[in-house]
């Protein structure tokens, strides 16, 4: 039963009660990455009066070398999975290949592969724009052990649960097992997430676009058009749309999948792939969005469907409103 004081653990144990067989340990593991957010909260809340944005080699309080965000992020995260004993193998945007994980507790299975990215979008940091940590989990193939590359290389559409948690003006944790979407907002004064969003659904139209228009020149021209086509005054259509872009995935993302939006980083003349990460960005947040009713698209074929060949491929991303995405697909596969 859902209440305004239901915690993030709470939840995602009652969801986890509903499924047959469940063992409890994905339910543990998405607490891990609860708690490693929340130490990330606080070091990213501290980082404009603590000297920790660059790697100056100072030592803090406790006498240990300060590192930068991301790789203070990237630590943690590791770290509390690592101990937490529910991976075999982590993936993340800071590290060049996996990380297997060996089995230190000999009860539990290591069943999970994490992909992550620590801290999407750090470089916004000094100007006290919100970012993000996203993840995305799929159970292993193989047997026992460290998990190998074929467990880290899976379809998204083989993830059991995804998310990401945006720093920003609070430090709110969204996350899907497959059962809806789910909202939390941390209370920093106890450490507790408590829900703030249940059952999430993206509004299926929208009038909000995000993309970096400073990339129009190098747009294909189905691109070109359709950005053109939501600047143009139509009242039945409910354009022209407004522009928002905040220039951090997950803050652009959390607020279209809450008002209703569509964001786009297509490929361009120089990123023939696109910017954006298949396996911890493009992957999570296309299985969220499905899972809250909208869409998300490489311009002609679903998210989740792409063949990862490889750790930190890139893709393009139309990702967000059902209708908006599909308006979208409509110019695109023009090219
Ligand atoms: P551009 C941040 O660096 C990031 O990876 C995403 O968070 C963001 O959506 C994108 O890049 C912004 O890229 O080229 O518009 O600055």
């Amino acid at each position: 039963m859902i209440n305004r004081l239901t915690t993030l653990n709470r939840h995602i144990i009652e969801e986890e009660r509903r499924i047959p067989g469940a063992t409890g340990q994905l339910s543990d593991l998405l607490g891990d990455i609860a708690l490693a957010c929340k130490v990330v909260s606080l070091e990213v809340n501290k980082a404009g009066l603590i000297d920790i944005l660059g790697l100056t080699g100072d030592e803090n309080v406790q006498g240990e070398e300060v590192k930068k965000l991301d790789v203070y992020a990237n630590e943690t995260l590791k770290n509390i999975m690592r101990i937490g004993g529910h991976a075999c193998a982590l993936c993340s945007e800071e590290e060049e290949t996996f990380v297997p994980i060996d089995e230190v507790y000999s009860d539990y299975s290591h069943k999970y592969i994490v992909h992550f990215d620590p801290l999407d979008g750090s470089s916004n940091i000094d100007a006290n724009i919100s970012i993000g940590t996203i993840f995305s989990i799929y159970k292993r193939l193989s047997i026992s052990g460290p998990g190998t590359i074929e467990d880290c290389l899976q379809h998204g559409y083989k993830q059991v649960a995804a998310g990401y948690v945006v720093y920003g003006s609070s430090t709110i944790m969204v996350y899907t097992a497959g059962r809806g979407v789910h909202g939390f907002t941390l209370d920093p004064a106890i450490g507790e997430f408590f829900i703030s969003y249940n059952n999430l659904m993206i509004p299926k139209k929208s009038k909000t676009y995000s993309v970096n228009e400073g990339n129009y020149a190098k747009w294909s021209k189905g691109m070109q058009n359709y950005i053109d086509y939501l600047k143009q005054f139509d009242k039945e259509t409910g354009r022209p749309y407004s522009s928002r872009y905040v220039g951090s995935l997950v803050a652009d993302f959390h607020r279209n999948l809450l008002y209703g939006g569509i964001f786009l980083y297509p490929a361009d003349g120089k990123n023939k792939n696109g910017k954006l990460r298949l396996m911890y960005e493009a992957n999570p947040l296309a299985f969220l969005v499905e899972q809250a009713g909208g869409l998300a698209i490489d311009g002609k074929n679903r998210i989740l469907d792409i063949h990862p060949s490889s750790l930190h491929q890139r893709t393009p991303l139309i990702i967000g409103s059902y209708e908006d995405v599909l308006i979208a697909k409509k110019f695109l596969e023009k090219d």
